[in-house]
């Protein structure tokens, strides 16, 4: 056993990964892979929460996985796998599930929102997707979840079920923590600057898929709404334009002041060509390496095999403990 801090993440394949996965997200896991003990996981079972169709989801699932290893999640230091193959994540949900409050789990934003868009498809798997998430974290005992700041109430949602758990019965989980970016840590849609990047989202020059050419990335940048002030500000007044210079800080590393500084006077039409290049520049490594993982099929198996013995091996030990201090009898074999 090793003595680092757990770390646990996912994301549904419900479709391509996008640039705010990424930012948001994804970036933050390849930078924490080393300091500890991590677990990221292709949330298949989330994404049924609405309709997919099966040929496509078996496809996503594996071009995500291959999106991981591409953006430089090392499988021989993480333990990737997916969600699926470890039946303890919904074994554990149904304990949970029978904590959880119907209040809280209808204050959560984002079922309120993805009932609106599903209205045709309000299902009982939306309603209670947060405590599977709960779930997920909770069996691999995490200390810290790297997301984007659309899932800090579902955390508090985890928090609370660990802390009721723990208290109802004794100590059983660890308490995560939520590890968000300062900057960066929701990524706005390129047509609509006031609601966050969306891999659903029905407009494709919304959102920049990382495996977009680098020509419709271009397109896309160029087009993104802005404003008529004509100048480069990290503003609340100017959301179109502060998300361009959080997606140039992010890509490159440099502090959006410095940015400010070297846009002073230029025009939008220069900064967006130049975003669209820094973007271009950082994700062409990834779109090449995810080409080469997708014609070596065998290997991606490999990767979410080992991955899912390596998972299921401590989902089964935090299960079995939730078992036995629930008051199931601990099955016998011969
Ligand atoms: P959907 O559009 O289907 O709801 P999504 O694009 O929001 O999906 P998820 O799979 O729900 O993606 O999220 C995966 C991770 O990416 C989560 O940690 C989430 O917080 C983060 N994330 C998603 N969109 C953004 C964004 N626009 N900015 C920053 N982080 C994001
Ligand atoms: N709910 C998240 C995806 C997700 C997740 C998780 C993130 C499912 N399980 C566990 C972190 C940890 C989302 O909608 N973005």
């Amino acid at each position: 056993m090793s003595d680092k801090k757990v770390i646990f993440s996912g994301v549904k394949p419900s479709g391509d990964l996008t640039l705010g996965n990424y930012l948001g997200a994804i970036k933050n896991w390849v930078d924490l892979q080393d300091e500890y003990d991590c677990y990221y996981c292709v949330v298949d079972m989330h994404a049924i929460t609405v309709h997919q169709e099966p040929k496509d989801l078996r496809k996503r699932t594996l071009e995500i996985l291959a999106q991981y290893i591409a953006a430089g999640i090392d499988p021989e230091k993480n333990t990737m796998f997916i969600q699926s193959h470890v039946s303890a994540h919904a074994e554990l949900t149904w304990v949970l599930n029978s904590m959880s409050y119907m209040g809280q789990l209808n204050r959560m934003t984002q079922f309120k929102e993805k009932s609106k868009d599903n209205a045709d498809n309000l299902n009982a798997g939306l309603f209670t997707y947060p405590v599977l998430m709960a779930s997920d974290i909770l069996l691999y005992q995490a200390d810290l979840v790297p997301v984007g700041d659309d899932q800090k109430q579902h955390l508090e949602l985890a928090r609370d079920l660990a802390e009721r758990f723990n208290n109802r019965y004794s100590p059983t989980f660890v308490v995560p923590e939520i590890y968000t970016s300062k900057v960066g840590s929701r990524i706005m849609g390129l047509q609509d600057p006031t609601s966050k990047m969306s891999k659903s989202g029905d407009n494709e020059n919304d959102y920049i898929l990382l495996i977009d050419s680098p020509k419709a990335t271009e397109k896309k940048i160029k087009r993104a709404v802005t404003d008529s002030l004509n100048k480069v500000r990290y503003s609340d007044d100017q959301p179109g334009i502060k998300n361009l210079i959080t997606i140039y800080s992010k890509m490159t590393g440099e502090s959006v002041e410095s940015i400010e500084a070297k846009y002073e006077g230029v025009g939008y039409g220069k900064f967006k060509s130049d975003v669209a290049e820094v973007v271009n520049e950082g994700l062409q490594p990834i779109r090449d390496e995810f080409e080469r993982l997708m014609n070596n099929k065998d290997y991606l198996e490999d990767v979410y095999m080992n991955g899912a013995n390596a998972a299921e091996r401590v989902a089964r030990k935090t299960l079995r403990k939730v078992y036995k201090k629930v008051g199931f009898i601990p099955r016998k074999f011969k």
